[in-house]
């Protein structure tokens, strides 16, 4: 059973943006995103492969990866996204109401495992889309691997340091990374070092960066991210996935309307039976 979130983690999020969740994650959770973990890696190499490249946008073949929205493709891990962890956390952070807004493997490479750039998530949402203005989101940073600072773990600046609870700083792309920016001050943060099944749990606002990987071993996270309410483009598109997932503290997300918009272009018009057999089940 998950444990509830004390008021005290709350209050550490509310003051400063950011909490670890020592090893919330149980070990059947760990083991099955690990192992899914492995086959989005080994998935993203076949088709970088493909297409002849080892660079698309900030993932860099065998340094880092970032893998976005798959987790329709897989049979377990839509029971962690909108499970019970899931739940407990994100409702102790955003209230009763919440979306999935985005989810997402960041991987670095042993030896070779890249750093990450000063940033804010909404920052990122804002220099895509000059003007957004959205609630801060919350991302669930979770931990596959015991994370330190030779493994290239995040540090997080908290808010009052910088000013950061309410305002979203102008981010710059750096050359050759492809990375945003959005601080370019000399406050470390703070280190985030913890054992494997661990959260780290931030605000959308919150800076946060990630040092390279020097241990012979791979750094593996599993990143969720969720909004009290549905996100949207200033021309008024959804952003994101926008999947309920909580309303009212009752758990609403439903595996049978799921379903990702390309897939329903390609069953639209065609019997029920006719959809694809590889729908995956939830229960
Ligand atoms: O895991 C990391 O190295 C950092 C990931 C991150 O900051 C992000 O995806 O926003």
């Amino acid at each position: 059973m998950t444990r509830a979130i004390g008021e005290a983690e709350k209050a550490a999020f509310a003051q400063r943006g950011f909490v670890v969740l020592e090893s919330i994650i149980d070990a059947a959770d760990l083991a099955m995103l690990r192992r899914e973990c492995a086959v989005f890696v080994e998935r993203t190499d076949a088709w970088l492969a493909k297409r002849g490249t080892d660079v698309f946008g900030i993932t860099h073949r065998g340094k880092r990866y970032f893998i976005s929205n798959r987790y329709r493709d897989s049979e377990d891990l839509p029971k962690f996204v909108f499970g019970e962890t899931m739940r407990a956390v994100t409702t102790a952070f955003l209230g009763e109401t919440v979306y999935l807004f985005n989810e997402q493997w960041v991987v670095k490479g042993a030896e070779q495992g890249m750093k990450f750039a000063w940033h804010q998530d909404s920052g990122y949402v804002q220099f895509r889309d000059p003007g957004n203005r959205h609630k801060p989101y919350l991302t669930c940073w979770c931990a596959l691997d015991d994370m330190s600072a030779p493994n290239g773990t995040i540090s997080v600046m908290p808010h009052d340091r910088v000013g950061s609870r309410d305002t979203v700083f102008p981010h710059r792309r750096e050359e050759g990374t492809n990375d945003l920016v959005g601080y370019e001050g000399d406050d470390p943060g703070e280190l985030i070092e913890m054992p494997a099944g661990s959260v780290a749990v931030f605000s959308s606002t919150s800076l946060h960066r990630s040092g390279p990987n020097t241990t012979d071993r791979w750094r593996r996270v599993y990143l969720t991210q969720y909004s009290a309410e549905r996100i949207h483009t200033t021309h008024g598109d959804l952003w994101g996935k926008g999947v309920p997932f909580v309303e009212n503290g009752e758990l609403v997300y439903d595996p049978a309307t799921d379903v990702a918009e390309s897939e329903l272009l390609k069953t639209a018009g065609r019997p029920a039976r006719s959809r694809p057999s590889s729908r995956r089940r939830f229960s």
